[in-house]
């Protein structure tokens, strides 16, 4: 279900659902302000430049710490398009968008973010915060803590590191207070990567409640590498690897018709505005487009990124799905078969077989990544003569939820002179010393302290109106549904550090959420009370849609792992597609220092 403002039937001013007293808000929210306001928009000036559709596909520019050290500036800039859309990008010094940045567990990094946003770039539409207590929040000043203001604007913003075992304090990895207005100094992120952090993919984006979706959707977004995959996985060593960031964005070409080899869509399965009501057939209009790499993949036609390979090759291609709200279901088709993949790590984390013992690929032909997940796998190029393509394959995301058809993405010729990927795992000789990280106990194998419930659902704001807005929510059974509220002081959950719990997760609503976890990582113990054998931990994880012929909602169970010292402080939970988080689908939980019983 989609936020009417995402979708550009944001109401004008005094329309259905403007509440009372914000007049003087709208004010700001309205008008452009000084600063860069005055220049023209379009490309020629846009410090977020995309390729073309078709392109050949780029790789972000790596950027390695020396030493035991990664220091970089990172700005964060934006440009409203001809479309009335708006692109956000990283970039550095010299203009490179979204490095990909390489560090090893115990490495230091040093990170100066320089909040560039401009408000004069921004529609009044994105001004507003899409749900809840304030429609529009004033900017913070220039001059605001940036620790301590928690001021949630449209041109404010912060970093998460998704995945990462960092303190959640501020300068680390801490998104509920910290809050670094445009125009402020460079602020400081400085943490120490754990000694302990597996060695995969992990990134970075921004998490500011109510604007994260548009920033994230817009571009900022990029990958954060802990090397030493091959340690965990000696079939990796030696191979070359590319970065995928697979981005979604507003529709380039929102008023095509689809393409004419697609069947036409019966008229009852459109939305009043035309656009293909999700119906899990594979086809209509999207809900986003998609891009790889930043080359867009536009609906109708989808023409695919361009990419060579030697004939056969295996390369380890390292895949961040990076949509704000677009589900991936990828596969590698060569003469339209589907050929294997092997996984090696998702989330970030290498395959765990039995006992916690590092296992090999696991191979698949296709592979579900919700938005904020990861996979790392195995590909082969295509045979000599041939190419390969690789595709998302429809994902139903529910009767609410958003249509997400079967696209490519990239095409992929055998050439025997294909130039190599910039970047190469270490061989086998450089990967004998396997680190000595603490041998923690599988998550299997432990006992949960206690067992929890909570439940994603959602309500139109005014239910008598079908184009009010959703409140999305996350609960803990038994307590009233509430959208997330920032200036809550009192957390939803309590939890001790060196616990480890089993929270159930529902989905009450008709359409799929993504929960997330800051800070820890997780194992998924049933589906719906059916139990898997999963081989991996995750962060991100999708719950299945309620039909209402179903006898209980579908659920997932999650063995929460809280025994890193580095979980202790305030963090947050949350659905994924970020319209959803935006809109009030998050929670926090307070991981309290160790019971002293245990020493
Ligand atoms: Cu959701």
């Amino acid at each position: 279900m989609r936020l009417p403002a995402l979708k550009g039937r944001w109401p004008s001013p005094g329309g259905g659902f403007v509440l009372a007293g914000v007049c003087c808000l709208l004010a700001w929210c309205a008008a452009p302000q000084a600063g860069r306001a005055g220049q023209a928009i379009g490309a020629a000036l846009d410090p977020c430049p995309r390729p073309a559709a078709g392109s050949a596909l780029p790789q972000p520019v790596d950027l390695r710490s020396e030493n035991g050290e990664l220091r970089l500036d990172l700005r964060i800039r934006n440009a409203r398009q001809k479309d009335g859309s708006v692109h956000y990008c990283y970039v550095l010094a010299d203009g490179a968008q979204a490095p990909t940045l390489r560090v090893h567990p115990g490495d230091h990094v040093l990170l100066r973010l320089h909040n560039e946003i401009d408000n004069g770039q921004l529609a009044a539409a994105d001004r507003l915060s899409p749900m809840g207590q304030s429609l529009c929040t004033t900017p913070p000043a220039r001059t605001a803590d940036p620790c301590a203001s928690g001021a949630m604007g449209a041109t404010a913003t912060n970093l998460h590191f998704h995945g990462m075992t960092l303190q959640p304090v501020c300068h680390q990895d801490e998104v509920l207070k910290t809050s670094v207005p445009a125009g402020a100094p460079f602020f400081e992120y400085r943490y120490e990567v754990p000694r302990s952090e597996a060695p995969g993919l992990y990134w970075y984006h921004p998490h500011i409640h109510g604007f994260s979706s548009r920033q994230v959707q817009g571009g900022a977004s990029g990958a954060l590498i802990v090397e030493g995959l091959e340690r965990s996985v000696p079939e990796v060593a030696g191979l070359p690897e590319r970065v995928l960031v697979i981005r979604d964005q507003e529709l380039l070409n929102p008023q095509a018709a689809p393409a004419r080899s697609e069947p036409t869509p019966p008229k009852s399965l459109m939305e009043s505005d035309g656009d293909a009501l999700n119906n899990g057939s594979g086809f209509g209009k999207p809900a986003k487009d998609l891009s790889i790499n930043f080359v867009p993949v536009p609906y109708p036609l989808y023409p695919p990124a361009t990419l060579r390979m030697k004939p056969g090759e295996r390369q380890l291609w390292r895949v961040l799905n990076a949509s704000s709200v677009t589900y991936l279901n990828l596969a590698w088709l060569v003469q339209r078969r589907a050929q294997p993949l092997g996984v090696v790590a998702i989330d970030g984390v290498a395959r765990q077989a039995a006992g916690g013992v590092p296992g090999g690929p696991l191979w698949t032909d296709h592979l579900m990544i919700p938005p904020a997940g990861r996979a790392e796998f195995i590909v082969e190029g295509p045979p000599a003569g041939n190419t390969g393509l690789l595709v998302t394959r429809s994902v139903d995301t529910g009767p609410a939820g958003e249509n997400d058809p079967n696209r490519a993405l990239a095409v992929v010729q055998a050439d025997p002179q294909a130039p190599e990927p910039a970047s190469r795992l270490p061989g086998p000789s450089a990967s004998a010393a396997v680190p000595a990280t603490d041998a923690l106990t599988p998550l299997r194998q432990l006992q949960p302290v206690r067992t929890r419930r909570l439940y994603f659902s959602e309500k139109p704001l005014h239910p008598e109106d079908p184009n009010s807005p959703t409140e999305f929510y996350i609960t803990v059974d038994g307590r009233p549904p509430k959208v997330f509220d920032p200036k809550a002081g009192v957390p939803d959950i309590e939890v001790h550090q060196g616990d480890v719990e089993d929270w159930i997760i529902e989905n009450r609503s008709n359409e799929l959420h993504a929960f997330h976890i800051h800070q820890i990582h997780f194992l998924v113990m049933d589906l719906s009370g059916q139990p898997l054998q999963e081989p991996f931990v995750r962060d991100t994880v999708n719950v299945p849609y309620f039909k209402p012929q179903m006898l209980s909602y579908p659920s997932v169970r999650l063995r929460m792992d809280f025994r890193d010292p580095n979980t202790v402080g305030t963090f947050v939970y949350h659905c994924h597609l970020l319209e959803h988080e935006d809109g009030g689908m998050m929670g926090t939980v307070r991981v309290l220092p160790r019971h002293r019983s245990k020493g």
